[in-house]
């Protein structure tokens, strides 16, 4: 696929436009340390990626919607340095920053926290990424105590109004774009090719380990950043745990497999769940368990329209996975009373969606104004009913014991209905029994 490029400028616009002649100023993500002097790996921060396409540390952006264009947006960037490039790699530098990046101006780092109070001058508020790390937040609070010193008696009476940038972000991201929706499509598809190579591998006798080693491995050779999130690769009674994260368990014949597993494709996110037999076939009671939460994502995922909300979407979930329940005599009692009593919540603990974008959990609000969001076309979120029956239930029939069972998939609501971007990987049952 041939990616639209991001016209970074463009987005400093749309920004601008909902800031209302405020200020906008985003912290790149912080470095983490394992121990001593090794780092965790390094992801740039959502918002500040999206908003500059730059991927460095120790760098700081900042939006001035109430300045004229050529001097709204700065970069602050770390200066070029040939000792710690040796160790760290390439820095841009701060001419290089302003000669590559659609930015009005670069500066360095050094001089940003001495530089903000005068930046934030007279906007109208300020959005800032508090929380991110402590020492941001005092800087910052430092720096708005210098700002009221100096404007707060020209143009405020008071501190200026802070908001949290997230929400801002959500605002803006909420709904993808054309050249966003290039790169979920593409995060969505290396997904599918490394679940079509898992299927093709997976045999009793295999390790949690090894299918995690093959999930890794088709997701680099085939472009993507890293894995959206913690993968997990959960056998047997482990898929009753919901963020399982070992993987490292024989996988048994008998036993399913439920694999929660994304590739992230230029900071974009999948986030897909498939379970199958880890042998030739389902048990009676694995397949019945199976078909329930099957019909349950197809009903859900039916409702993602324009105009419905992630609520009805939930509730569609609920309503088929509590009628599988009680036909597999998991519960007993009126349907209504089930749902009323959130009774269903011993099988069906978490929610359907979440929303889904550069963050495999993005930004934006769920409710507004007393409601919650209404959907509309580009907005895309995962639907993932599931039903687990742990081990030691000893209120469900035995032989459900031990099942844990979730589908999950991406959906992108368009004018025309329901788009489901991961469709393409197998979960009927046909495909999944007997794989070879
Ligand atoms: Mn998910």
């Amino acid at each position: 696929m041939n990616l639209r490029p991001i016209d970074y400028r463009a987005r400093h616009k749309r920004a601008a436009d909902l800031m209302d002649q405020g200020a906008l100023v985003v912290m790149s993500q912080p470095t983490a340390y394992r121990n001593s002097t090794v780092e965790h790996s390094w992801r740039q921060e959502s918002f500040f990626q999206w908003l500059t396409g730059f991927e460095e540390p120790g760098s700081c952006f900042v939006l001035l919607a109430n300045r004229p264009e050529g001097e709204r947006t700065h970069l602050f960037v770390r200066e070029k340095s040939p000792e710690r490039e040796l160790w760290d790699g390439r820095r841009l530098g701060v001419d290089g920053a302003a000669k590559t990046l659609m930015i009005d101006k670069a500066h360095s780092v050094e001089s940003f926290w001495r530089m903000l109070p005068e930046l934030m001058g007279d906007a109208s508020r300020v959005w800032f990424n508090l929380g991110l790390n402590e020492e941001y937040d005092r800087n910052f609070i430092k720096a708005l105590s210098q700002h009221k010193a100096v404007y707060g008696k020209k143009h405020l009476s008071c501190k200026i109004p802070i908001h949290d940038s997230l929400y801002l972000a959500g605002q803006l991201r909420m709904c993808k774009s054309p050249e966003e929706l290039d790169r979920m499509r593409t995060a969505a598809g290396i997904t599918r090719k490394t679940f079509e190579q898992v299927y093709k591998a997976v045999r009793p006798g295999m390790s949690e380990k090894d299918v995690y080693g093959i999930i890794q491995g088709e997701f680099l050779k085939n472009d993507a950043d890293m894995e959206s999130y913690g993968t997990i690769i959960a056998g047997g009674a482990n898929a009753c745990v919901l963020h399982y994260r070992d993987n490292n368990q024989p996988l048994r014949d008998g036993e399913l497999l439920l694999i929660d597993a994304g590739a992230q494709f230029q900071y974009y996110a999948s986030d897909v769940t498939r379970t199958f037999p880890v042998g030739k076939k389902f048990s009676p009671e694995q397949l019945a368990m199976y078909e329930v939460v099957l019909r349950s994502q197809k009903a859900a995922i039916a409702k993602a329209t324009v105009g419905s909300t992630l609520p009805a979407i939930h509730e569609e979930a609920i309503s088929v996975l509590t009628d599988g329940m009680l036909d597999l005599k998991l519960l007993k009692g009126s349907k209504d009373e089930i749902i009323e009593k959130a009774a269903f919540r011993r099988f069906y603990p978490h929610g359907t969606s979440h929303w889904i974008g550069m963050d495999v959990h993005d930004v934006g609000v769920y409710n507004e104004g007393g409601h919650p969001v209404f959907l509309d076309a580009g907005m895309f979120f995962s639907v993932e009913p599931g039903l687990y029956v742990q081990p030691d239930d000893e209120t469900a029939p035995k032989a459900f014991r031990g099942i844990g069972i979730r589908i999950e998939d991406d959906v992108l609501v368009t004018e025309d209905g329901p788009e489901v971007l991961t469709s393409g990987i197998a979960k009927e049952v046909k495909d999944l029994e007997n794989r070879w």
